[in-house]
């Protein structure tokens, strides 16, 4: 190969990753977002007066759509409820852990999974003097869920930022990177959302909704750029990065998760298959594969549990490993 093609093949990605950013919508409220993830990592920045250094970890959650449409009517989605995030969001904070919780709106919420699917109609009830009270049966988690939610917000701890689409998901993800770059090695990335591997190019969707008259539908979707080794080279090169594979057959799970290890150079890839995600995952890494199985023995013991106690140890074996 001459030396002219090998450039073109490396400056390939890049291209395409400009083009990506050039071509989408800007995100309505950058500058709102920016200003939020300022403030937060500058409260969980080390300083000589506070003496502690406070890890941060973006937690990304559930799937991003793809628009058909500009003012898009109908999308493609990618399958994700949310819970992996959410549960490891709580984990993380009980292991001392600031989250940046970027998560798709409508989906699974730390601290809530105890309570009904709709909280506010099934957990109150109207008192005889017209006043709001929870039902006694739910008291125990909604109390719960409040204050525990409620000190990791007003503690600064955590950050919740909502995305819809893939345009959305991957800009703010590259703000988040930005600001969470100067962290060094206590930052983290934990990829649990979904996200899509193929889109439509914004200025290749029509304006307005497409017409059934006009007949068949065709699409070519284009690759999404993989942002992940981006990040890992450029944007946050110094954060711990733990990304996901998903496949439904068992397979080729552990060669695809090995091939996005060396591919995307993240630490570590946490290989699930979906219908058996929610009781194992198997953490593949350069130094070996850890099976990581929920505890069957005790009652509403998550995966999610035994998974970042893991990784909150090899994290501070890479933070030890600079002298941190
Ligand atoms: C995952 O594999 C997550 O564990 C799940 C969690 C989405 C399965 P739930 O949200 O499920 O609790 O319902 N996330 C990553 C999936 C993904 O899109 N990975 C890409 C791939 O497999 C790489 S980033 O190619």
């Amino acid at each position: 190969m001459d030396a002219t093609h090998s450039e073109v093949l490396q400056e390939t990605p890049s291209v395409e990753i400009k083009s990506f950013f050039d071509s989408a919508p800007p995100l309505k409220d950058a500058d709102e977002i920016s200003r939020k993830l300022k403030e937060f990592v500058e409260r969980n920045s080390s300083t000589p007066e506070n003496g502690r250094v406070t890890r941060v970890v973006c937690v990304t959650s559930g799937g991003t759509t793809v628009p058909l449409e500009q003012r898009c009517v109908r999308y493609i989605d990618n399958f994700s409820s949310g819970h992996r995030g959410a549960a490891s969001t709580e984990y993380f904070l009980k292991a001392g852990y600031s989250v940046i919780f970027l998560y798709r709106r409508g989906t699974c919420q730390p601290y809530c999974s105890s309570l009904p699917d709709d909280p506010l109609l099934e957990c109150f009830d109207i008192t005889d003097d017209s006043k709001i009270q929870v039902h006694p049966s739910h008291a125990e988690v909604v109390k719960r869920a409040i204050s525990e939610h409620r000190a990791a917000v007003v503690g600064g701890n955590l950050l919740k930022l909502p995305f819809t689409t893939i345009f959305e998901y991957l800009q703010i993800l590259q703000l988040i990177a930005d600001s969470v770059s100067k962290l060094g090695r206590s930052a983290m990335f934990y990829f649990a959302a979904a996200v899509s591997d193929f889109y439509v190019p914004w200025e290749l969707l029509t304006e307005h909704k497409l017409q059934s008259a006009s007949g068949p539908l065709d699409i070519r979707l284009a690759q999404v750029p993989k942002m992940i080794s981006v990040l890992r080279k450029a944007w946050a090169p110094m954060a711990f990065c733990i990304s996901f594979k998903l496949e439904t057959d068992s397979n080729i799970l552990l060669a695809k998760a090995a091939m996005a290890l060396k591919k995307n150079k993240v630490h570590m890839v946490v290989a699930n298959e979906l219908s058996t995600r929610k009781d194992e995952v198997i953490v593949v890494a350069k130094s070996g594969n850890i099976v990581v199985r929920r505890d069957k023995a005790q009652p509403g013991a998550e995966v999610e549990s035994p998974l970042v106690e893991l990784l909150v140890d090899r994290h501070s074996a890479y933070i030890k490993e600079a002298g941190v």
